[in-house]
């Protein structure tokens, strides 16, 4: 028996001094968080119980100690089996499958760039304040160390240039692979990918809120350069680590009432142009469109048409974010009208809540419907999967395990459909077979199944994550 099982009754505060979260800077952020204190709205009071009842980490502690359950996925898999899908190569399929993870939760966006004075951050912004941001390199990667050991499956590691560990400033447009040796011996010795991103922002050239489609010469100069460095840089790790891909998003537009939307788009073509003009090998380019930015709201040069038209009559790939278009757009439905046209499509996967805000990434209806198209379409090998948000009010690492587990699971999810039967229920124009056999998918037994991936790819189960990640922040997070 844990002391937390004992009927006396304890404050949430209490509990958290008691248990993992022992030092001052979580101690402070988690009280001026919680309003639950005695005396206040008896509502209030009434959730702080409820939480007491929780017992959080004993809860996670617990899990921790369970073997993963194994004794079901028999059952499951023949439940599947009946309805004409495989669970083995489900898991199989799933489990292969590379998600290339974002470096820039763990910093909330930040880069390790050694630079004098604030730059305009292109109209990305993490939201929130939780203690324990990484600061360094070596603390990125020990904090994805961490979070690699709790999602099932192949994993790459996708880094932006505003990461390198140049020792001394130096500009963007004279980036070296050199520059960023620790990350691929790093990324080596995991047996990871590294994918690659020109940072074309948070930077003093970008202030204008332009860099490729820039009216200035030279500034768009600067950028080309950039990004041709970037290139090279991605060529590099491809040679060293196996295929780099190397995504070009750039933020430019325009804030209100824009007189001249065509001279920004042809200065881009051109930019674009002078960027891809040469084949660099083991580099895969895509071009990264989005709808609207903060600060640019009224118009965006590089927008959903201008890429895909570009990628398109280029040979290049297209990269669709999932927060960079209208709300009720449906991205899902976009990878079976793009993919024989254009290749790879790369899946930035994100949530967005009411806007691009870049919500950890959870199993939800757009995740789920995502992940089926691409299973779907049988155009797996054509597209490549990559998380792209950042959360900086919870717990970083957290927000990685659990935006990155939530595709994982959906995948898994996707490949576990009784597609053929629904296919068979549409050709023979049978429509209430073809709902009740998506109904069905509800019901079966897919918690089995995902236990089981986990349990062969040697990560926990359920919630017992979260027991390692509780430790992680009271022993290193926690100290930063
Ligand atoms: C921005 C794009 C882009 C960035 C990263 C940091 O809206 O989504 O992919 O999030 O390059
Ligand atoms: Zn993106």
């Amino acid at each position: 028996m844990t002391p937390a099982a004992s009927s006396r009754p304890r404050s949430i505060d209490t509990a958290i001094k008691d248990r993992a979260f022992t030092t001052k800077p979580f101690r402070a952020f988690r009280r001026g968080r919680s309003a639950t204190r005695k005396g206040e709205e008896p509502l209030l009071e009434l959730l702080q119980e409820e939480n007491e009842a929780m017992k959080l980490h004993d809860v996670f502690e617990a899990e921790a100690k369970k073997r993963s359950g194994a004794g079901n996925y028999k059952a499951a898999a023949e439940q599947f089996a009946a309805l004409g899908v495989d669970a083995e190569t489900a898991i199989a399929k799933a489990l292969a499958t590379p998600i290339s993870v974002h470096c820039w939760q763990a910093d909330d966006v930040r880069g390790l760039e050694l630079r004098e004075g604030a730059v305009d951050s292109g109209g990305l912004k993490a939201t929130g304040n939780y203690p324990g941001a990484a600061r360094t390199g070596d603390e990125i990667r020990a904090d994805f160390e961490v979070a690699a050991r709790l999602i099932p499956g192949k994993l790459r590691f996708n880094i932006h240039a505003m990461y390198a560990e140049t020792g001394r400033p130096v500009p963007r447009d004279e980036l070296q692979p050199e520059h960023f040796s620790r990350w691929v011996d790093w990324a080596a010795a995991h047996g990871w990918a590294l994918d690659f991103n020109p940072t074309c922002f948070a930077h003093p050239l970008a202030a204008d809120g332009l860099t490729l489609a820039h009216p200035k010469k030279t500034i768009r100069q600067f950028w080309i350069r950039h990004c041709r460095a970037c290139r090279d840089i991605a060529s590099y790790f491809g040679r060293r680590l196996g295929d780099s891909v190397c995504n070009i998003w750039i933020p430019d537009g325009l804030k209100d009432t824009t007189a001249d939307r065509l001279r920004p788009r042809e200065r881009l073509l051109q930019s674009l142009d002078a960027v891809l003009e040469d084949k660099k090998p083991k580099c895969v380019d895509t071009v990264e469109s989005k709808l609207f930015g903060i600060g640019v709201e009224d118009y965006t040069v590089g927008s959903h048409e201008f890429y895909l038209l570009y990628a398109q009559s280029r040979g290049v790939g297209i990269c669709l974010d999932m927060g960079h278009f209208h709300p009720t757009e449906s991205v899902a439905d976009k990878i079976s009208a793009i993919v024989a046209f254009v290749r790879p499509v790369l899946l930035h996967v994100s949530r967005g809540l009411r806007w691009d805000s870049d919500h950890v990434v959870r199993f939800n209806d757009e995740l789920r419907a995502v992940c089926d198209e691409a299973v779907r379409s049988g155009a797996m090998k054509h597209i490549l999967w990559a998380t792209d948000y950042f959360d900086a009010s919870i717990n970083r690492v957290a927000a990685w395990v659990i935006g990155v587990r939530a595709v994982r699971k959906a995948l898994l999810y996707a490949l576990l459909e009784p597609w053929k039967l629904a296919v068979e229920a549409e050709l023979a124009g049978d429509g209430a077979a073809k709902l009740a056999i998506e109904e069905a998918r509800a019901e079966l037994p897919f918690a089995a199944v995902w236990e089981e991936a986990c349990r062969r790819a040697d990560v926990p189960t359920g919630l017992a994550w979260m027991a390692e990640i509780r430790r992680y922040e009271a022993e290193v997070l926690s100290k930063r």
